[in-house]
């Protein structure tokens, strides 16, 4: 049966699946760039993961949670929102499956009067409002181009953990002598693939583009003064840049990492620059929505809350009901502990494929079957391809069944329409302004906390078998001597929004006052966004998780 992987990653996998006895046969069937298809290892842990036999459950009037069928939880949460229908409800829809169909969800809630829909998003919003700025538009070329490529400078792009088909095309662009740079604050493992491998300073990425334009094309960029301790390159290294950014044609692949700071959008803007300024606009990734090109529906949505003032509105206990989708906010969103309050004062209404450290905190839990239950299709948000599906688990009832029934128990109608115009293609075209240089936020007295995605998970979904690899703070051997830190001592991370606890790995990933902490797992106490505060990007559109300043000190006993 045809398929495709609709999880939040960009490489969009579309293979043929036969289910025997809750087994899963897959053959992998895309990915026009590489001579061999394949899948990633998570992909049959989600398989697993969403056959499981979870129980959907309701709180009883002693606030215990009784599981209950899946079709007598649609049932309640149904009585509950037609008791509640004018109450204000928080709609968080996560990036649990990027189908289409999940705006089954929207088309549901759009029908309740006062129902806020988030504006923005923790992931990638804030690099998409940064081209449309500069482009009118968010187009990512075939990757293919990569061919005329001279040189491959990788900005803060782990293909190797987030995105496994680019590494492979990577490695064949290597091997067919494309020069490979990769610059990231962290040594990753996609380091070890490249040519080059500079060091720079966390958010200072769009000094470094600024002062290159300003070498390479006078007057388009800037002088920075005291350039090198800024971004914290040797002077080898610009020079290196320079020279292959001259010498020939150069591709500039943005990460999302990249655009997690204050300073987030302005930096892609002048990556953007210097692209189009060297010629090399055709060379230019970042990526695009997961659903660019398929007619979205339109839905309206009243009320919309902007994701950095989601934890500020509910301390102001501004919400009545929160309901959750296909997301695990506790985990991945900023300000846990104010979530879990307000989770536990209000009605939580959460529809998972399986228990979250949000779940905890539901009122009413629904299981869905997740993405092998239901047909859908979406796209890439990386590369230029599409995926379609035909349900093979019928199990559980899936999102679009969950949603349809409420909404026929509502009497409210579901039904998607798809757009009737067909959108004209739309072309980057650079808009010439006058670009002003953001300095990236530096705390100098602490410690940055970089939280960075890893290969056997996907955000906070995860394979019980993976569950405790790699759990550590990694840190420099140099800042480990000066806090007096070693291999395994238990370490307190904190600052005044929370704490969490993890044991110290020395490593040379990280150097100068940045640590490290693979994103939204669950720690020796505590996760990573304990410490996240919700601080808005340039842009307004998304997070500045990486400007998270924390203390760092070793726990004895
Ligand atoms: N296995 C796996 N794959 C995933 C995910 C996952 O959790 N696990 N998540 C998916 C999702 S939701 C997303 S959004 C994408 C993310 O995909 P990517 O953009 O590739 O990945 P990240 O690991 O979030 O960040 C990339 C890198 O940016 C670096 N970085 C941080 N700050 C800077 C900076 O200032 N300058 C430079 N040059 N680099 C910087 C980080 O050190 C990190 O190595 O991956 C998707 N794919
Ligand atoms: N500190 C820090 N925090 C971050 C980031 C960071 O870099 N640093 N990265 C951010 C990024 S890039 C992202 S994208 C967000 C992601 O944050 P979330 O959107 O919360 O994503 P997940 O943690 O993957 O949670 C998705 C949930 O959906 C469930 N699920 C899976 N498939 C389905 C389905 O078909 N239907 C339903 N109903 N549920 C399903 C999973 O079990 C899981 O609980 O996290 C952000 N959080
Ligand atoms: S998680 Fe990514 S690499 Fe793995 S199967 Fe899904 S789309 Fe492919
Ligand atoms: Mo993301």
């Amino acid at each position: 049966m045809l398929s495709y992987c609709s999880k939040d990653c960009p490489d969009l996998c579309s293979f043929d699946i036969t289910v025997k006895g809750g087994k899963a046969d897959i053959k992998p069937s895309q990915h026009y760039f590489l001579d061999v298809p394949f899948v990633c290892t998570k992909l049959k842990h989600f398989f697993d993961r969403e056959f499981s036999d979870v129980k959907s459950f309701v709180k009883n009037a002693a606030e215990e949670q009784k599981p209950c069928s899946h079709k007598d939880a649609v049932w309640e949460t149904a009585q509950f929102l037609k008791r509640n229908r004018d109450r204000k409800i928080l709609l968080i829809k996560g990036s649990g499956s990027l189908g289409y169909n999940m705006h089954y969800w929207d088309k549901l809630f759009s029908s309740f009067p006062n129902c806020w829909f988030v504006e923005g998003s923790p992931c990638d919003e804030t690099g998409i409002s940064a081209h449309i700025e500069d482009f009118g538009c968010i187009k990512n070329p075939r990757i293919t181009n990569l061919f005329q490529a001279d040189t491959i400078m990788l900005f803060g792009k782990n293909a190797k953990n987030c995105s496994p088909h680019l590494y492979a095309y990577l490695k064949k662009m290597k091997k067919i002598g494309k020069n490979i740079v990769y610059i990231d604050p962290v040594k990753t493992a996609t380091a070890g693939l490249a040519d080059k491998f500079i060091r720079i300073n966390p958010g200072a990425d769009g000094l470094l583009a600024a002062a290159l334009l300003e070498e390479i094309v006078p007057g388009q960029g800037y002088k920075i003064e005291g350039f090198f301790d800024k971004t914290g390159l040797l002077s080898e290294d610009f020079d290196y840049l320079r020279g292959s950014v001259k010498s020939g044609k150069t591709a500039f692949i943005q990460g999302f990492g990249l655009q997690r700071y204050s300073n987030g959008a302005n930096i892609v803007n002048w990556i953007n620059k210097l692209a189009v300024y060297t010629n090399n606009e055709q060379l230019l990734y970042y990526g695009k929505s997961s659903q660019e090109n398929l007619n979205k529906p339109e839905i309206a949505k009243k009320n919309r809350v902007n994701i950095a003032d989601i934890t500020h509105k509910m301390g102001e206990g501004f919400f009545d009901i929160y309901v959750v989708v296909g997301a695990n906010p506790v985990i991945t969103y900023p300000e846990p502990l104010l979530q879990i309050k307000e989770f536990g004062n209000k009605n939580l209404i959460c529809v998972d494929t399986n228990y979250t450290e949000t779940s905890r905190y539901a009122d009413y839990f629904i299981k869905s079957a997740g993405m092998f239950a239901q047909d859908d299709f979406s796209e890439s948000y990386f590369f230029n391809v599409k995926g379609e599906r035909r349900a093979v688990n019928s199990g559980a009832l899936s999102d679009v069944q969950i949603a349809c029934s409420i909404g026929e128990i509502l009497q409210t109608d579901v039904s998607l329409k798809k757009k009737s115009k067909t959108e004209p293609v739309k072309f980057r075209k650079y808009i010439k302004r006058d670009l002003k240089l953001k300095e990236p936020h530096v705390e100098k007295d602490k410690f940055r906390l970089l939280t960075v995605s890893h290969y056997f998970y996907l955000n906070s979904q995860l394979a019980d078998k993976y569950r405790d690899i790699d759990n550590y703070v990694f840190i420099s051997g140099k800042n480990a001597d000066e806090l007096n830190v070693s291999n395994g001592d238990l370490i307190r991370v904190y600052n005044e929004t929370g704490e969490f606890l993890s044991y110290c790995k020395i490593s040379n990933m990280v150097e100068n006052k940045t640590i490290l902490v693979y994103k939204n797992r669950k720690l020796v106490k505590g996760w990573p966004n304990m410490v996240s505060k919700s601080m808005p990007t340039d842009s307004k559109t998304g997070l500045a998780y990486y400007d998270t300043f924390v203390n760092v000190e070793r726990l004895d006993g």
